[in-house]
């Protein structure tokens, strides 16, 4: 009774609040009673959810969204496959039930900020526009809650770099510019006659064999983009692999997908960054890091 009460004490006293938190996230693996704890975060990034298709992970996202709060959700493109959908329609409850989950959360009070990224592409439209209470934007600056900028995109526009990756090399930063506004002008271009949209990535798909390679290039690419940008760093998704890392002196940060890993890219009030992976719906939360990584470069799906 006397250490029930002590350790009530102890952890009511500013200095114990701190570690008392991390020892119950970080350490050891959550109790049984962990997966109905809320988790409060800042921010929460999510990508590729890919609703439309039989691959999306709707159940589990549902999920992690009513377990999970924050002040701030990105929806960082991918959230919904107009691909798919345009040639069969596809729609299951749950997919409907993640719209609902999104939308209880704006009644809540979260802020929710779109960035479309190709497979959603329809929405680029209406960017700078509002729907149901989402901000709809190209792309968003995110601040950290230690002061971090970081420029959040879905990706697709570096498609291009990686195709040419070698020539560019040869050619220098003007001709890596125009390979990205040549890109995004080809997408315009093919909206504009009705085109369907060419998979771009279904062609690297082909021609870069190696995911491993792939994924390289792409986490450069960004990174040199974002450098010459001046931003600290970036938030995207795009290549289904969920990533932290410190790409020439920007933070990489990749918040993965809802198809095969379930993961999420979320921030604490200090700032800490960090991916979380859903294992399924009723399951605690693993760092991602901690789940198993071999099966990562099967999770690269392209188109
Ligand atoms: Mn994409």
């Amino acid at each position: 009774m006397a250490g029930f009460r002590d350790a009530l004490l102890s952890a009511r006293s500013p200095g114990h609040v701190l570690p008392f938190r991390r020892t119950v996230r970080r350490s050891h693996p959550p109790g049984p009673h962990a997966p109905d704890r809320i988790r409060h975060h800042r921010t929460i990034f999510i990508s590729d959810v890919h609703l439309g298709t039989r691959g999306c992970k709707a159940e589990s996202l549902v999920d992690f969204l009513h377990r999970n709060h924050c002040q701030t959700l990105y929806l960082v493109g991918d959230i919904v496959d107009g691909w798919r959908l345009r040639n069969r329609w596809f729609w299951p409850l749950a997919h409907s039930h993640v719209m609902q989950a999104i939308l209880g959360m704006i009644d809540n009070g979260t802020r929710v900020i779109y960035v479309p990224g190709n497979h959603d592409a329809f929405f680029r439209s209406y960017c700078g526009r509002e729907m149901a209470g989402i901000t709809i934007q190209h792309e968003a600056v995110h601040e950290t809650a230690d002061g971090k900028q970081l420029l959040v995109i879905h990706g697709d526009r570096f498609d291009a770099v990686i195709v040419s990756a070698r020539w560019l090399a040869c050619l220098g930063d003007w001709a890596y510019a125009a390979t990205l506004q040549l890109n995004e002008l080809c997408h315009a271009f093919r909206r504009f006659f009705g085109l369907r949209d060419w998979s771009l990535a279904s062609y690297l798909k082909q021609t870069v064999t190696n995911a491993l390679e792939y994924i390289c290039r792409f986490e450069e690419a960004v990174a040199a983009d974002i450098r010459a940008r001046g931003f600290d760093g970036v938030v995207c998704g795009h290549i289904h692999h969920a990533a932290i890392r410190t790409i020439g002196g920007v933070l990489y940060l990749n918040d993965g997908d809802w198809v095969e890993s379930c993961t999420a890219l979320v921030e604490d009030a200090r700032g800490h960054l960090e991916i979380l992976r859903w294992a399924s719906a009723g399951t605690a939360i693993l760092p991602a890091s901690a789940a198993g990584a071999a099966d990562d470069l099967a999770a690269v799906i392209l188109a």
